[in-house]
């Protein structure tokens, strides 16, 4: 860490001694302008709230002087220019060209690949229509019912959570299902309820080795086969892979194989071809908006000032919480049941990239990294884990997701919903006194014993922050808004902490003891005297059980 970079986290941290004893609702009273000077609004459909955490003016511009130590800009400048910053892998990070809609010139490294970039979406989307009218059939002439992608991780998370948020954009396209997981009741469940005849399987794989992947998809294979012969394979299976060799031994039909680049990482390849399952759902245009969405984040994240940059804010919020007020995790609530799976979504795009413990240059980071990121939608959340952030010891701020409209949904349902997700935020901030408590019970009727015995439970210590993300509907141009600010914020915290987000060497060590481990559990007779004391006996356990 340089000198100039060790005084901006030392004045961050006197400048916190400073607010102690500040609560956040004084600050609101103190400066009537604080709402709009601590929220950014996106043209006129998108707000986002910050003035509930506890900070001030120079809190900001002690982060920036922080930002400006460690080279924000430049990091950013090099992110855009498609330079080579995953350095460990030696590759650009540059999923922002697959959503480049400008029609300018896109470089990564000495190359401009809009015209790849383009045709390939052009080839994604001109099959999209083809299986939603019913002109791309199966092997027994029947239009597709059900689509069913079968990746994992980033193969997987981005279109099963998306297409569950735009789910209204549906019309008349085929249902979409998602299996992931190398456990066969994934699989079973999943196809239990299909008509074979009508179902189109994508295979989703970036490298299309990958043990969960190729499981699924052989298995499926076998299935399309058993029920509809060899020949149904080609009519049967769609590919998206950055290793089109592998997949055309697969079978698959080579005008039905889509392509991506190793510039696109896998948890942020929602944007590519892996985007197939969610094009088919919502079709070409809704698609093409969900792009727009994060095209706009993507031109204010390099243009925006400091103060009102959404993802530089959202990373720095984060870098206070995280290494100024040393809270370990961070929560994302969407008061909005189509986000569901926007949590599981975000966990993986956060905790992979900034779950790092060594800097760029391979020393050991001396601030810590990745929170661990977490959440369900509202208001189930709030009957469940809410309790532990309302008054558990540890202080966990809260992103709050929230639509002014509803989406295709009942208005008094949205109006309660609406009024829970405030309701909670504001809760949060204010808690509650000892001498609060004590007049609610005293109201109550109750005698001064009790109340000494139970005001001390009823007590919220409050000054707990949140963000509030409000935005008009959820549409496809929102939720790429969504994805895009995450992401740049994770790329933010990443700069900060001068790691690199974009390779995953804790996955692909799962990926490698996986393929040592199953031929010894699938193989009764090997021998496990290689093997650790505990994961011998355990084999030796289950071999008992299956005998
Ligand atoms: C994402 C990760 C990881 C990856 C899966 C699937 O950034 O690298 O989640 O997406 O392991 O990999 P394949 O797409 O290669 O099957």
């Amino acid at each position: 860490m340089t000198d100039v970079v060790a005084a901006a986290f030392a004045a961050l941290r006197a400048h916190a001694q400073s607010l102690v004893g500040r609560r956040t609702l004084d600050l609101f009273a103190q400066d009537p302008n604080r709402f709009a000077e601590f929220s950014v609004a996106l043209d006129d459909d998108f707000l986002f709230d910050f003035s509930k955490h506890k900070l001030t003016g120079e809190t900001l511009s002690l982060l920036r002087r922080l930002a400006e130590a460690r080279g924000l800009e430049a990091r950013r400048d090099a992110l855009f220019a498609g330079d080579a910053i995953n350095i460990t892998e030696n590759r650009a990070a540059m999923h922002m060209a697959l959503r480049d809609l400008s029609g300018r010139p896109i470089r990564v490294g000495q190359e401009n690949v809009r015209q790849m970039v383009e045709t390939e979406r052009e080839k994604v989307y001109r099959f999209a229509r083809a299986v939603r009218d019913g002109e791309a059939r199966g092997a027994t002439g029947h239009s597709f019912t059900d689509v069913v992608n079968i990746g994992i991780g980033g193969s997987d998370l981005g279109p099963a959570m998306a297409t569950r948020a735009l789910s209204p954009y549906r019309g008349e396209g085929p249902q979409a299902h998602f299996v992931s997981n190398v456990d066969g009741a994934d699989l079973a469940d999943t196809l239990a309820a299909l008509d074979l005849a009508r179902t189109l399987f994508i295979v989703s794989s970036k490298t299309f080795t990958t043990q969960e992947t190729m499981a699924n998809a052989a298995s499926a294979r076998a299935r399309i086969v058993a029920a509809l012969g060899e020949r149904a394979v080609e009519k049967h299976f769609a590919a998206v892979s950055t290793r089109l060799d592998k997949v055309v031994e697969f079978g698959v039909d080579p005008s039905r194989v889509f392509g991506f680049w190793d510039w696109v990482g896998g948890r942020y390849s929602l944007w590519s071809s892996i985007g197939l399952a969610l094009a088919i759902f919502i079709g070409p245009d809704h698609f093409t908006a969900f792009l727009q969405g994060g095209q706009d984040i993507d031109e204010h994240f390099r243009d925006a000032p400091f103060a009102k940059n959404i993802p530089i804010l959202m990373g720095m919020l984060g870098v206070w919480h995280r290494n100024i007020k040393a809270r370990g995790a961070h929560a994302v609530i969407p008061y909005d049941q189509r986000l569901s799976r926007f949590p599981a979504y975000l966990q993986q795009l956060d905790m992979e990239s900034n779950g790092k413990a060594v800097t760029r240059s391979g020393a050991q980071v001396d601030e810590a990294t990745g929170p661990v990121i977490f959440g369900e939608p509202g208001t189930n959340g709030q009957h469940a884990f809410f309790q532990l952030l309302h008054q558990g010891v540890d202080v966990i701020p809260i992103d709050f997701l929230v639509a002014a409209q509803p989406t295709a949904a009942d208005a008094h349902h949205h109006a309660l919903l609406f009024s829970n997700c405030l309701a909670q935020s504001e809760a949060f901030m204010r808690g509650r006194t000892l001498a609060e408590a004590q007049a609610q019970l005293r109201a109550a009727g109750m005698n001064e014993e009790e109340i000494d015995e139970l005001a001390p439970h009823k007590v919220f210590s409050g000054d707990r922050p949140s963000s509030v993300f409000l935005y008009k509907s959820l549409d496809p141009r929102t939720l790429g808004r969504l994805v895009a600010l995450y992401e740049h914020k994770v790329f933010v915290q990443a700069a900060i902490w001068d790691i690199n987000p974009f390779d995953q060497w804790g996955v692909e060590l799962g990926k490698e003891l996986a393929n040592r481990l199953s031929p010894i559990v699938a193989d009764a007779q090997s021998s496990t005297a290689e093997l650790d004391g505990s994961t011998a006996g355990l084999i030796a356990w289950r071999r008992a059980q299956i005998a």
